[in-house]
Protein backbone atom coordinates (compact mmCIF):
# COMPACT_ATOMS: atom_id res chain seq x y z
CA UNK A 1 0.00 0.00 0.00
CA UNK A 2 1.62 3.39 -1.20
CA UNK A 3 2.41 5.94 2.27
CA UNK A 4 0.26 8.26 2.78
CA UNK A 5 1.42 11.69 1.42
CA UNK A 6 1.57 14.74 3.04
CA UNK A 7 1.74 18.44 1.54
CA UNK A 8 2.68 21.66 3.27
CA UNK A 9 -0.44 23.52 3.79
CA UNK A 10 0.78 27.02 4.44
CA UNK A 11 -3.10 28.44 6.12
CA UNK A 12 -3.67 32.31 5.30
CA UNK A 13 -4.84 33.09 8.89
CA UNK A 14 -2.07 31.42 10.58
CA UNK A 15 0.91 32.46 8.22
CA UNK A 16 3.76 31.39 8.77
CA UNK A 17 2.21 28.48 10.34
CA UNK A 18 3.29 25.67 8.23
CA UNK A 19 0.47 22.85 8.95
CA UNK A 20 -0.16 19.56 6.65
CA UNK A 21 -2.88 17.44 5.48
CA UNK A 22 -2.64 13.40 4.84
CA UNK A 23 -4.18 12.44 1.64
CA UNK A 24 -5.09 9.34 2.66
CA UNK A 25 -4.34 5.69 0.87
CA UNK A 26 -7.30 5.24 -0.56
CA UNK A 27 -7.41 8.56 -2.42
CA UNK A 28 -4.22 7.85 -3.64
CA UNK A 29 -3.69 7.22 -7.01
CA UNK A 30 -2.04 3.83 -7.24
CA UNK A 31 -2.50 3.69 -11.01
CA UNK A 32 0.88 3.74 -12.39
CA UNK A 33 2.40 4.55 -15.48
CA UNK A 34 2.18 0.74 -16.77
CA UNK A 35 -1.57 0.88 -16.17
CA UNK A 36 -1.82 3.50 -18.30
CA UNK A 37 0.21 2.46 -21.09
CA UNK A 38 -2.16 -0.65 -21.07
CA UNK A 39 -5.43 2.02 -21.86
CA UNK A 40 -7.18 1.51 -18.34
CA UNK A 41 -8.70 4.92 -18.70
CA UNK A 42 -11.83 3.44 -17.84
CA UNK A 43 -10.98 4.13 -14.33
CA UNK A 44 -8.30 6.06 -14.29
CA UNK A 45 -8.12 9.34 -11.34
CA UNK A 46 -5.32 11.95 -10.25
CA UNK A 47 -4.45 11.87 -6.83
CA UNK A 48 -6.92 14.15 -4.83
CA UNK A 49 -6.06 18.62 -4.63
CA UNK A 50 -7.34 21.57 -3.48
CA UNK A 51 -7.57 24.38 -5.61
CA UNK A 52 -6.17 26.68 -3.16
CA UNK A 53 -3.12 24.45 -3.06
CA UNK A 54 -2.41 25.31 -7.13
CA UNK A 55 -2.90 28.52 -6.27
CA UNK A 56 -0.74 28.84 -3.42
CA UNK A 57 2.04 26.73 -5.20
CA UNK A 58 1.95 29.48 -8.06
CA UNK A 59 2.18 32.43 -5.55
CA UNK A 60 4.51 31.58 -3.49
CA UNK A 61 7.20 30.93 -5.86
CA UNK A 62 6.42 34.18 -7.89
CA UNK A 63 6.29 36.59 -5.17
CA UNK A 64 9.18 35.14 -3.81
CA UNK A 65 11.24 35.46 -7.26
CA UNK A 66 10.03 38.75 -6.91
CA UNK A 67 11.88 39.12 -3.54
CA UNK A 68 14.84 37.36 -4.91
CA UNK A 69 15.31 39.11 -7.95
CA UNK A 70 14.92 42.49 -6.63
CA UNK A 71 18.23 43.05 -6.59
CA UNK A 72 19.48 41.44 -9.41
CA UNK A 73 23.35 41.29 -10.96
CA UNK A 74 22.26 41.63 -14.49
CA UNK A 75 19.02 42.81 -16.03
CA UNK A 76 17.95 41.69 -19.64
CA UNK A 77 15.18 43.37 -21.61
CA UNK A 78 13.70 41.89 -24.48
CA UNK A 79 13.52 38.03 -24.50
CA UNK A 80 14.34 38.26 -28.34
CA UNK A 81 17.11 36.10 -30.20
CA UNK A 82 19.48 38.74 -28.96
CA UNK A 83 18.04 38.75 -25.36
CA UNK A 84 18.05 35.17 -25.01
CA UNK A 85 21.49 34.19 -26.67
CA UNK A 86 23.07 37.53 -24.22
CA UNK A 87 21.28 35.35 -21.34
CA UNK A 88 22.70 32.15 -22.15
CA UNK A 89 26.29 32.92 -22.44
CA UNK A 90 26.36 34.89 -19.47
CA UNK A 91 24.29 32.56 -16.76
CA UNK A 92 26.63 29.95 -18.59
CA UNK A 93 29.48 31.64 -17.83
CA UNK A 94 28.91 32.88 -14.58
CA UNK A 95 26.22 30.72 -12.60
CA UNK A 96 27.35 32.98 -9.50
CA UNK A 97 25.04 35.69 -10.35
CA UNK A 98 21.27 37.04 -10.59
CA UNK A 99 20.06 37.01 -14.34
CA UNK A 100 16.53 38.66 -14.12
CA UNK A 101 15.18 38.41 -18.09
CA UNK A 102 11.93 40.98 -18.60
CA UNK A 103 9.86 40.62 -21.57
CA UNK A 104 6.83 42.41 -22.59
CA UNK A 105 5.12 39.86 -24.08
CA UNK A 106 3.33 36.52 -22.41
CA UNK A 107 5.61 34.71 -25.24
CA UNK A 108 9.18 35.16 -25.54
CA UNK A 109 11.50 34.67 -28.66
CA UNK A 110 10.40 38.31 -30.07
CA UNK A 111 10.80 38.05 -33.69
CA UNK A 112 12.82 34.50 -33.66
CA UNK A 113 9.76 32.43 -34.42
CA UNK A 114 10.03 32.33 -38.22
CA UNK A 115 12.35 33.31 -40.83
CA UNK A 116 11.45 35.80 -43.09
CA UNK A 117 7.79 36.52 -44.89
CA UNK A 118 6.70 34.00 -42.44
CA UNK A 119 8.29 31.17 -43.70
CA UNK A 120 9.82 28.58 -41.58
CA UNK A 121 13.43 28.34 -42.27
CA UNK A 122 16.15 30.55 -40.13
CA UNK A 123 19.12 31.31 -41.88
CA UNK A 124 22.39 32.19 -39.87
CA UNK A 125 25.85 33.55 -41.11
CA UNK A 126 28.92 31.71 -40.17
CA UNK A 127 30.48 31.51 -37.45
CA UNK A 128 27.06 31.73 -35.60
CA UNK A 129 26.61 28.20 -35.82
CA UNK A 130 29.18 27.50 -33.35
CA UNK A 131 26.43 28.94 -31.50
CA UNK A 132 24.08 26.78 -32.57
CA UNK A 133 25.98 23.38 -31.95
CA UNK A 134 26.66 24.50 -29.04
CA UNK A 135 23.22 24.68 -27.97
CA UNK A 136 21.96 21.55 -30.03
CA UNK A 137 20.36 22.68 -32.54
CA UNK A 138 20.91 20.96 -36.08
CA UNK A 139 21.35 22.74 -39.17
CA UNK A 140 22.14 22.60 -42.84
CA UNK A 141 25.21 23.73 -43.92
CA UNK A 142 25.17 25.59 -46.82
CA UNK A 143 28.81 27.50 -47.06
CA UNK A 144 29.26 30.78 -45.83
CA UNK A 145 25.73 30.31 -43.90
CA UNK A 146 23.46 27.76 -42.22
CA UNK A 147 19.66 26.71 -42.12
CA UNK A 148 18.03 26.10 -39.18
CA UNK A 149 15.18 24.06 -40.61
CA UNK A 150 12.20 25.65 -38.90
CA UNK A 151 13.07 28.87 -36.42
CA UNK A 152 11.57 27.70 -33.86
CA UNK A 153 13.73 25.27 -33.25
CA UNK A 154 16.24 27.78 -32.50
CA UNK A 155 14.09 29.71 -30.28
CA UNK A 156 12.17 26.72 -28.05
CA UNK A 157 15.58 25.48 -27.33
CA UNK A 158 17.77 28.23 -26.71
CA UNK A 159 14.83 29.61 -24.33
CA UNK A 160 14.37 25.99 -22.95
CA UNK A 161 18.59 26.10 -21.99
CA UNK A 162 18.24 29.78 -20.93
CA UNK A 163 14.95 28.83 -18.17
CA UNK A 164 16.51 25.49 -17.28
CA UNK A 165 19.91 27.79 -15.84
CA UNK A 166 19.00 28.07 -11.90
CA UNK A 167 20.30 31.69 -11.65
CA UNK A 168 17.95 33.41 -14.44
CA UNK A 169 14.39 34.42 -14.03
CA UNK A 170 12.04 35.11 -16.76
CA UNK A 171 9.18 37.30 -15.89
CA UNK A 172 7.10 37.54 -18.87
CA UNK A 173 4.22 39.46 -19.77
CA UNK A 174 6.39 42.37 -17.74
CA UNK A 175 7.14 45.66 -19.32
CA UNK A 176 10.18 47.91 -18.48
CA UNK A 177 8.46 51.00 -18.64
CA UNK A 178 11.46 53.74 -17.60
CA UNK A 179 14.94 53.29 -16.04
CA UNK A 180 16.47 53.60 -12.60
CA UNK A 181 19.60 56.51 -13.09
CA UNK A 182 21.25 57.67 -10.59
CA UNK A 183 23.36 61.23 -11.46
CA UNK A 184 26.55 60.56 -12.62
CA UNK A 185 28.76 63.94 -13.63
CA UNK A 186 31.43 61.19 -15.40
CA UNK A 187 28.63 60.42 -17.72
CA UNK A 188 28.11 62.61 -21.09
CA UNK A 189 24.60 62.80 -20.14
CA UNK A 190 24.54 62.92 -17.05
CA UNK A 191 23.54 59.60 -16.04
CA UNK A 192 24.16 55.75 -14.76
CA UNK A 193 21.57 53.35 -15.29
CA UNK A 194 21.02 51.66 -11.93
CA UNK A 195 18.07 49.14 -12.84
CA UNK A 196 14.72 48.87 -14.21
CA UNK A 197 11.14 49.73 -13.35
CA UNK A 198 8.84 47.22 -14.16
CA UNK A 199 4.70 46.99 -15.00
CA UNK A 200 2.92 43.73 -15.71
CA UNK A 201 2.87 44.53 -19.68
CA UNK A 202 -1.56 44.95 -20.23
CA UNK A 203 -0.97 47.61 -17.28
CA UNK A 204 1.53 49.52 -19.35
CA UNK A 205 -1.01 49.35 -22.34
CA UNK A 206 -3.11 51.12 -20.68
CA UNK A 207 -2.07 53.78 -18.45
CA UNK A 208 -4.14 56.29 -20.67
CA UNK A 209 -7.63 54.75 -19.65
CA UNK A 210 -6.91 54.38 -16.10
CA UNK A 211 -6.11 55.96 -13.32
CA UNK A 212 -2.36 55.80 -12.03
CA UNK A 213 -0.94 52.55 -11.61
CA UNK A 214 2.58 52.53 -10.29
CA UNK A 215 5.37 50.40 -10.94
CA UNK A 216 7.55 48.37 -9.30
CA UNK A 217 11.70 48.20 -9.79
CA UNK A 218 14.45 45.78 -10.19
CA UNK A 219 17.75 46.88 -9.29
CA UNK A 220 21.42 46.15 -10.94
CA UNK A 221 24.03 47.88 -11.46
CA UNK A 222 24.17 46.20 -15.38
CA UNK A 223 21.37 46.67 -17.53
CA UNK A 224 21.21 44.78 -21.23
CA UNK A 225 18.30 46.38 -23.52
CA UNK A 226 17.63 43.83 -26.84
CA UNK A 227 14.21 45.38 -27.22
CA UNK A 228 14.73 44.84 -31.01
CA UNK A 229 14.07 48.04 -33.69
CA UNK A 230 11.70 50.21 -33.98
CA UNK A 231 7.70 49.45 -33.32
CA UNK A 232 4.96 49.35 -30.17
CA UNK A 233 7.20 48.58 -27.63
CA UNK A 234 10.96 48.21 -29.79
CA UNK A 235 14.23 50.28 -29.16
CA UNK A 236 12.45 51.38 -25.60
CA UNK A 237 15.92 51.99 -23.96
CA UNK A 238 17.40 53.80 -26.23
CA UNK A 239 14.30 56.42 -27.08
CA UNK A 240 13.90 56.81 -23.26
CA UNK A 241 17.57 57.91 -22.83
CA UNK A 242 17.06 60.56 -25.95
CA UNK A 243 13.47 61.65 -23.77
CA UNK A 244 15.35 62.04 -20.71
CA UNK A 245 18.76 63.49 -22.46
CA UNK A 246 21.18 61.18 -21.45
CA UNK A 247 21.59 60.30 -25.37
CA UNK A 248 21.21 63.22 -27.37
CA UNK A 249 19.36 61.72 -30.49
CA UNK A 250 18.69 58.36 -32.50
CA UNK A 251 20.55 57.55 -35.75
CA UNK A 252 17.21 55.61 -36.95
CA UNK A 253 17.45 51.86 -38.44
CA UNK A 254 18.24 52.12 -42.24
CA UNK A 255 17.49 50.28 -45.24
CA UNK A 256 18.54 46.52 -46.02
CA UNK A 257 21.96 45.84 -46.45
CA UNK A 258 22.54 42.07 -45.30
CA UNK A 259 26.58 42.85 -45.16
CA UNK A 260 26.61 46.22 -43.74
CA UNK A 261 24.04 45.62 -41.56
CA UNK A 262 25.07 42.42 -39.51
CA UNK A 263 28.84 43.43 -39.04
CA UNK A 264 27.64 46.58 -37.64
CA UNK A 265 25.62 45.50 -35.05
CA UNK A 266 28.22 42.40 -34.00
CA UNK A 267 30.71 45.44 -33.72
CA UNK A 268 28.89 48.20 -32.56
CA UNK A 269 27.26 46.35 -29.17
CA UNK A 270 28.35 48.07 -26.29
CA UNK A 271 27.62 49.87 -23.02
CA UNK A 272 26.12 53.43 -24.70
CA UNK A 273 25.68 55.29 -21.45
CA UNK A 274 26.94 53.76 -18.36
CA UNK A 275 25.74 50.83 -16.60
CA UNK A 276 23.32 50.75 -19.91
CA UNK A 277 24.40 48.09 -22.75
CA UNK A 278 22.64 48.04 -25.70
CA UNK A 279 22.41 44.82 -28.53
CA UNK A 280 20.68 43.54 -31.51
CA UNK A 281 18.65 45.78 -33.99
CA UNK A 282 17.74 47.70 -30.89
CA UNK A 283 21.35 49.38 -31.70
CA UNK A 284 20.43 50.05 -35.42
CA UNK A 285 17.95 52.48 -34.37
CA UNK A 286 20.65 54.40 -31.88
CA UNK A 287 23.62 54.20 -34.85
CA UNK A 288 21.43 54.40 -37.47
CA UNK A 289 22.93 50.54 -38.96
CA UNK A 290 21.46 48.90 -41.24
CA UNK A 291 18.66 45.99 -41.07
CA UNK A 292 19.53 42.79 -42.24
CA UNK A 293 16.16 41.59 -42.50
CA UNK A 294 15.74 37.87 -42.49
CA UNK A 295 19.44 36.79 -41.16
CA UNK A 296 20.06 36.15 -37.51
CA UNK A 297 23.85 35.12 -37.01
CA UNK A 298 24.14 39.01 -35.90
CA UNK A 299 21.56 38.41 -32.70
CA UNK A 300 23.41 35.32 -31.56
CA UNK A 301 26.82 37.37 -31.95
CA UNK A 302 25.96 40.43 -30.80
CA UNK A 303 24.23 38.56 -27.49
CA UNK A 304 27.38 36.88 -26.89
CA UNK A 305 29.19 40.25 -27.20
CA UNK A 306 26.51 41.91 -24.83
CA UNK A 307 27.42 39.47 -22.31
CA UNK A 308 30.96 39.72 -22.19
CA UNK A 309 30.43 43.91 -22.30
CA UNK A 310 28.30 43.35 -19.42
CA UNK A 311 30.34 41.02 -17.26
CA UNK A 312 33.37 43.62 -17.71
CA UNK A 313 30.81 46.65 -16.85
CA UNK A 314 29.89 44.68 -14.02
CA UNK A 315 33.61 43.43 -12.82
CA UNK A 316 34.56 47.14 -13.12
CA UNK A 317 31.50 48.82 -10.81
CA UNK A 318 32.09 45.62 -8.29
CA UNK A 319 35.77 47.22 -8.14
CA UNK A 320 34.29 50.92 -7.95
CA UNK A 321 32.16 50.00 -5.21
CA UNK A 322 34.86 48.18 -3.18
CA UNK A 323 37.46 51.28 -3.39
O1 LIG B 1 13.36 39.87 -31.76
P1 LIG B 1 13.32 41.23 -31.15
O2 LIG B 1 12.43 42.24 -31.74
O3 LIG B 1 14.79 41.90 -31.12
P2 LIG B 1 16.24 41.24 -31.29
O4 LIG B 1 17.17 42.39 -31.41
O5 LIG B 1 16.46 40.21 -30.25
O6 LIG B 1 16.15 40.47 -32.70
C1 LIG B 1 15.84 41.21 -33.86
C2 LIG B 1 15.53 40.21 -34.96
O7 LIG B 1 14.37 39.45 -34.63
C3 LIG B 1 15.24 40.94 -36.21
O8 LIG B 1 14.57 41.97 -36.18
C4 LIG B 1 15.66 40.32 -37.51
C5 LIG B 1 17.11 39.95 -37.53
N1 LIG B 1 15.27 41.21 -38.57
C6 LIG B 1 15.90 42.29 -38.88
C7 LIG B 1 15.25 43.19 -39.87
O9 LIG B 1 15.98 43.79 -40.69
O10 LIG B 1 14.00 43.22 -39.87
O11 LIG B 1 12.97 41.04 -29.60
C8 LIG B 1 12.79 42.15 -28.77
C9 LIG B 1 11.99 41.71 -27.57
C10 LIG B 1 10.53 41.38 -27.93
O12 LIG B 1 10.20 40.10 -27.46
C11 LIG B 1 9.72 42.46 -27.23
O13 LIG B 1 8.47 42.01 -26.74
C12 LIG B 1 10.64 42.82 -26.08
O14 LIG B 1 11.95 42.77 -26.62
N2 LIG B 1 10.47 44.20 -25.58
C13 LIG B 1 10.35 44.52 -24.28
N3 LIG B 1 10.34 43.75 -23.18
C14 LIG B 1 10.19 44.39 -22.00
N4 LIG B 1 10.06 45.73 -21.87
C15 LIG B 1 10.07 46.52 -22.96
N5 LIG B 1 9.93 47.84 -22.82
C16 LIG B 1 10.23 45.92 -24.22
N6 LIG B 1 10.28 46.40 -25.49
C17 LIG B 1 10.42 45.34 -26.30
Amino acid sequence: MAPAVTVDVVEPATLPHKGSVAISNDKLNTKTADDVAEGKWKDFSFDAIRESQVARAMARRYFNDLDRYAESDIVIVGAGSCGLSTAYTLAKARPDLKIAIIEASVSPGGGAWLGGQLFSAMVMRKPANKFLIDIGVPFEDEGPYVVVKHAALFTSTLLSKVLAFPNVKLFNATSVEDLITRRDESAPGGVRIAGVVTNWTLVAMHHEDQSCMDPSTINAPVIISTTGHDGPFGAFSVKRLVSMQALERLGGMRGLDMNTAEDAIVRGTREIVPGLIVGGMELSEVDGANRMGPTFGAMVLSGMKAAEEALSVFEERKKQNAA
